[in-house]
């Protein structure tokens, strides 16, 4: 293959709703370019793009694939995505090396939830799209109402530059109001006929092309002049408003496809030649918010947006050249671990089809292999440049589960396979909880992590249990409370003895420790002494207080009854939870001359604790999270009522753009598997998103089923 200046690039991701036709586009697409002489299809598992087992076996993307096709001698690099939202990292990594996008809209449904949040991730990451309405052959299509919900979505950033005859089994032909001219497809190859617009159509054509003129006018001054003057503008003076447009993100304009028939897709090619942004006209930020030109002539680096174990190939590192070139042989040094790269070999990417490069260009996006330590999101640079880009922000997940191998001899080799997962897909988070005593595995939903699952058990042999992760509860307290204990022992030799009198009450913020308190129904009056504060890892502090007169316990033996107690903290009396925000006063005790020492101390202060807890109105705090949801208005009784099943507190509810966007309070022990549930609620056209809020104490019931558990599970032990 040629080396193509970055004039002659451009990098495009396909964007869209599970199933709206994406794979099947850019098959269509590569065989335009002569990438490949026969096109397959998703139900023979043929694509280029859904290449990898799990992809065949599901029929559908799991992956972003790069995917180039040379035409019209540019180099288009189409990066296709998975519409599932369980695979939306591989979409939000395309959106930092692409420069614009095809919104794939299918025409059987017109806007779904999926077209909306993919619509909103380009938003925010400034990148234009371009609407491709696909499956207009469909017998079921239906233009009208396609167009009619992306105005609703997008208002009036909608411009149609085409617009079918007939849709359906019969959609042979378009009208193109930029060109004004009618394409008429002979065969499902593609090839087609230009012609003069029939006059039936004419009154319609001229008036969609008067308002592609007048929102291309819009984007600039003089082509306004122009507009107003002449009432009209050239073929080159529309696309100039458009590529305007486009770049501000202004304006979203609509094609007709039909991606299995090769209806319209050389138009769209033509027009993301013609008029979408070229890979110079993306700005890409340093760490530090510098400005990095995408030049052939600057300083080398490339920034890597993916990693992915390939067959025959091994580690394979995928990136884009932010600025100047790279050649083959080249050493790269990450400037964050000051670790250097050999280049031995640069491709481009169709899938597992590879062309071998000898040179590769700023804006160009290829692979190399067997760098030693390469991750996603790191940057390389050339001679001694410290350039750091910023890395992609992959969204938090949403899905939670336990993981262990079946035979613990496993664990290490799982461990190590899981934390290549996370290299690989970022949005895949693997945690040790020490409190939980549990390996947390977090992704964007059971989908997702059931990829993982099959990899494990297919690709590296290793049975997993996939259980649901334990809560972390809280324990705290909500009155005063005392207790005293005599910790004594008598065997043999040396005995043990020490005996701890304290009183515990709740931090409550902003409220200060006072020294008198009702303790069953009686004053009690401390001398305070000493008092130390202590923040807890897990949230909430301990404060300790120093009550003792007229030396019944040795100073020396307070750290140890403090010891005693923090190991009760750490293990709360009521379900082995973390306890929080407690006031601790030890105000009287007892020593033996001889038997008194630090062991004896801290079993007393810790049992002493555990009483007073148990009669201090104990009580279970849960993790809550904010939960969002968005949903199509037909599934909005279904969801709230499960919602509500969830002791979901729910906090508001807005429409937008057909939508409605559910707000609620919700327990996380009730969001085990929500994804999936709000999946099948409504056949995968809602989504959400859950953010930690607060702790909050747990219904009496629950609390009651809580302490059940426990004992249960104690008694197991
Ligand atoms: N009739 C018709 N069917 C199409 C067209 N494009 C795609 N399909 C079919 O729609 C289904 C989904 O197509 P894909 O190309 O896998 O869709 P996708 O958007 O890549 O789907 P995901 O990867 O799951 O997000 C397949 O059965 C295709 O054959 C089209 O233009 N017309
Ligand atoms: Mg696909």
């Amino acid at each position: 293959m040629k080396i193509y200046p970055t004039q002659n690039i451009r990098n495009v991701v396909l964007l869209g709703s599970p199933k709206s036709g994406k794979t099947t586009l850019v098959e269509t697409m590569l065989y335009e370019g002569k990438v490949i002489d026969r096109r397959g299809s998703v139900e023979a598992k043929t694509t280029v793009s859904d290449n990898t087992e799990i992809e065949q076996i599901y029929q559908r993307s799991i992956y972003p694939t790069l995917l180039y096709t040379e035409f019209m001698d540019n180099k288009l690099n189409i990066i296709d995505t998975p519409g599932s939202d369980d695979f939306v990292g591989g979409v939000i990594s395309a959106f930092k090396v692409a420069d614009s996008g095809i919104l794939v809209v299918n025409a059987q449904q017109g806007v779904e939830v999926g077209t909306e949040i993919f619509a909103r991730y380009a938003d925010k990451h400034k990148k234009p799209l371009v609407i491709g309405v696909n499956q207009l052959d469909h017998e079921k299509a239906n233009w009208d109402s396609t167009i009619e919900s992306l105005k609703q979505a997008f208002g009036n950033k909608v411009v149609l530059i085409q617009y079918p005859i007939e849709t359906g089994p019969g959609f042979n032909a378009f009208i193109d109001v930029s060109k004004m001219k009618m394409y008429r497809f002979k065969d499902d190859n593609g090839t087609r006929e230009e012609l003069d617009i029939p006059a039936d159509q004419r009154a319609t054509a001229e008036e969609l092309h008067a308002k592609l003129a007048e929102m291309a006018a819009e984007n600039d001054e003089s082509l306004m002049e122009i507009f107003f003057e002449k009432g009209e503008l050239s073929d080159e003076e529309i696309r100039k408003g458009l590529r305007l447009g486009l770049a501000k993100t202004d304006i979203m304009p609509v094609f007709c496809l039909s991606a299995k028939k090769d209806i319209g897709v050389k138009r769209i090619m033509e027009f993301l030649i013609n008029v979408c942004p070229t890979p110079d006209m993306s700005k890409h930020l340093l760490k530090d918010g510098t400005e990095i030109a995408c030049d052939s002539n600057g300083p080398l680096s490339i920034f890597i947006y993916k990693t992915a174990l390939e067959q025959h190939l091994g580690e394979v590192s995928y990136f884009r050249v932010m600025s100047g070139k790279l050649k083959e042989g080249d050493d790269i040094t990450n400037p964050e671990t000051g670790t250097k790269e050999r280049v031995s070999i640069i491709y481009a990417v169709a899938g597992k089809k590879k062309e071998k490069l000898t040179e590769i260009v700023a804006g160009d996006i290829g692979c190399t292999v067997k760098l030693k330590s390469v991750k996603t999101n790191q940057t390389l640079n050339g001679g001694n440049k410290e350039w750091v880009f910023q890395p992609i922000q992959f969204p938090p997940s949403k899905f939670r589960t336990a993981i262990k191998a079946k035979v613990e001899k496993d664990e290490e080799k799982l461990g190590e396979i899981l934390n290549k997962a996370n290299a690989e897909d970022p949005t895949i988070v693997i945690e040790y909880s020490k409190e939980l005593k549990q390996t947390i595995l977090s992704g964007q939903g059971e989908h997702h992590i059931n990829i993982l699952k099959w990899h494990l058990t297919n690709t590296h042999k290793i049975e997993i249990d996939l259980f649901p992760p334990k809560i972390p509860y809280r324990e705290t307290i909500t009155k005063v409370a005392v207790a005293d204990y005599r910790h004594k022992k008598q065997s043999g030799g040396a005995g043990q003895f020490g005996e701890v009198h304290l009183l515990i009450e709740p931090v409550v913020e902003g409220v200060p420790a006072n020294n008198k308190f009702k303790v069953d129904g009686k004053e009690v009056v401390l001398n305070v002494k000493g008092k130390e504060e202590y923040p807890l890892d897990w949230g909430g502090k301990l404060e300790y207080y120093n009550c003792i007169v007229g030396g019944a316990i040795d100073a020396r033996f307070m750290p140890a009854i403090l010891k005693g107690v923090m190991e009760k903290m750490e293990e709360g009396p009521l379900t082995g939870s973390y306890a929080r925000d407690i006031r601790v006063f030890v105000y009287d005790g007892k020593m033996h001359p001889v038997d008194s020492n630090e062991i004896s101390f801290k079993l007393a202060g810790r049992n002493a604790f555990k009483e007073a807890f148990k009669k201090a109105g104990p009580k279970i705090m849960e993790p809550i999270y904010n939960v969002e949801v968005m949903v199509p208005s037909d599934c909005m009784g279904d969801v709230m009522s499960d919602l509500q099943n969830r002791r979901a507190m729910i906090e508001g509810m807005s429409s937008e753009k057909g939508f409605e966007v559910l707000k609620a309070r919700v327990p996380l022990a009730e969001l085990h598997k929500y994804s999936t549930t709000l999946s099948s609620l409504t056949s995968g056209r809602a989504t959400f998103t859950m953010k930690y809020a607060e702790y909050q104490q747990v219904p009496a019931e629950v609390q009651d089923k809580l302490l059940k558990d426990y004992e249960a599970s104690e008694k197991e032990e």
